[in-house]
């Protein structure tokens, strides 16, 4: 009888004990849900790259920025040579033409090919590909991501995630003379 009555004692203790510690995991619980919203914004903040497509046959940004390689100036612009990423990133490209010509003279895309990719040889089939926005149809299947055809004042955006092979891809402009003219980068992933 008398060990019947320190057990429910204790069982009182210990559910008094747990009463306390319940409210404290309580106070806890919006706290970590704050975290965890905090994280889900920033999963949701992709990071983006704004390009121009300029009338010397170049992909240009407005300034240096981290994880670019920039090279000279094109007009008010600088001229974008390689941007690096890291595997499974996720990058927005917004491409937008200026051009003083009209879009059947002057237009430009951004399509980024899978590693390994003749680009010379895309280039040159794309020449025929008018229908097609200058695509070559022989080569969709290297594409890893394509902004539309854009004439002047024209934008496109796009989303995609960096591959998780480690080394240099290409991307081109396919507007017939536009590779040859220099139209052309770089993602280094790395
Ligand atoms: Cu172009």
């Amino acid at each position: 009888m008398k060990k019947v009555l320190i057990h429910s004692f204790l069982l009182l203790f210990v559910v008094a004990f747990a009463a306390c510690g319940g409210g404290e995991s309580t106070e806890q619980a919006p706290a970590e849900e704050q975290a965890a919203g905090e994280q889900a914004a920033e999963d949701d903040g992709v990071r983006t790259i704004n390009l121009i497509g300029t009338d010397d046959l170049k992909f240009a940004v407005e300034g240096e920025q981290e994880g670019l390689v920039t090279g000279g100036t094109t007009g008010q612009y600088v001229i974008l040579e390689a941007i690096e990423a890291a595997p499974g990133e996720e990058i927005r490209i917004n491409l937008r033409t200026e051009s003083t010509m009209p879009p059947t003279a002057m237009s430009h895309n951004f399509v980024l090919v899978e590693m390994g990719t003749d680009v010379d040889e895309f280039a040159r089939e794309s020449l025929g590909a008018r229908d097609n926005d200058y695509i070559s149809p022989n080569f969709e299947d290297n594409i890893i991501v394509s902004t539309s055809m854009l004439g002047n004042g024209e934008s496109d955006t796009v989303t995609f995630t960096v591959p998780d092979e480690p080394g240099e891809y290409d991307f081109i402009c396919t507007f017939p003379g536009h590779f040859a003219g220099g139209m052309v980068g770089k993602l280094i992933v790395e």
